[in-house]
């Protein structure tokens, strides 16, 4: 089996079908190579100022970067590419809502080593989902060409159908090579992991995920883009972030109101001030 391949003209639906499917898709040169340049120089300071990871599985080699909505405008688009919300829309069709997971600069060094496969979901301590039902739906962009030698993502193709908890070694997998500006979806069922880097250069990758609302975001948005720049942001984008009610009531902030109305609003009702603001609009409702 061979990851779907699609010309970036392609409808959204075909995309969606694919990763029902095979669990992952590749949409080549969906935006310019300059996007790409232009986020990474928008992210300079912050990627060069970045650690290697830690563990085995974040990379001893690779640089994890996030925060990205903050840090970079570039990103905030292709957050909010239509094609990506059509196609998570669609992947998640059974939710009422979803929102965004994580978003990562994921550059994986020289002498890197293949990171395990492994399932996105079982972030969710591995709670078994059944097979089929779909939590997440995941892009990562090649913001430099994804190749076998420099680490392009591994994946299973239709391993989405399998059952949970597998073991695979990376010559059971197939490498998502692309050139710089285009987009591997995948589902947060699909077997997958980072390529071992062979090469001298660097792989950068941009993880943006998502996930339905009813259950907890990786990267925590509401710390990691400060509140004075999330004020300034689309009420469309901070809807996607988690500042919205999730299904009918998750998230919602003390007297049943709407997370982007407290962020852009009058703010906390414990707040000094807020008193005034309360008691108004409580006379406003009694017609006073
Ligand atoms: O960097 C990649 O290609 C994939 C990384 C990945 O799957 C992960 O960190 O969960
Ligand atoms: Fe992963």
């Amino acid at each position: 089996m061979s990851i779907p391949r699609f010309p970036a003209s392609t409808g959204h639906a075909e995309v969606t079908a694919a990763l029902a499917e095979f669990g992952c898709a590749v949409v080549e040169q969906m935006v310019p190579v300059a996007t790409m340049r232009k986020a990474r120089d928008e992210l300079r300071p912050w990627l060069d100022a970045t650690s290697m990871g830690t563990d085995e599985f974040a990379g001893r080699n690779t640089r994890r970067t996030g925060g990205l909505i903050g840090r970079s405008a570039t990103c905030r688009e292709l957050v909010m590419h239509p094609m990506v919300r059509d196609v998570v829309g669609g992947v998640l069709s059974h939710a009422t809502s979803w929102q965004l997971h994580l978003t990562q600069v994921i550059a994986i060094g020289p002498d890197e080593k293949g990171q395990s496969i492994h399932r996105d979901q079982w972030a969710f301590d591995f709670f078994p989902f059944p097979s089929g039902f779909e939590v997440q739906c995941n892009t990562i962009w090649a913001m430099s060409d994804f190749t076998e030698a420099n680490g392009a993502t591994r994946v299973i193709p239709g391993s989405n159908k399998l059952s949970d908890r597998l073991e695979f070694t990376p010559e059971q997998t197939e490498p998502a090579e692309m050139p710089a500006g285009s987009v591997l979806f995948y589902t947060g069922a699909l077997y997958h992991g980072g390529g071992a880097n062979r090469s001298t250069e660097t792989r950068y990758g941009l993880n943006i995920t998502y996930v339905l609302s009813w259950l907890r975001q990786e990267e925590n948005q509401y710390l990691a883009v400060p509140h004075e720049i999330a004020r300034t942001l689309d009420d469309d984008l901070l809807r996607v972030m988690g500042y919205q009610r999730g299904a009918y009531a998750l998230g919602y902030v003390d007297d049943l109101r709407d997370p982007l109305e407290v962020l852009k609003g009058d703010g906390h009702s414990t707040e000094l001030g807020n008193y005034e603001a309360t008691m108004a609009r409580l006379n406003s409702m009694r017609g006073a």
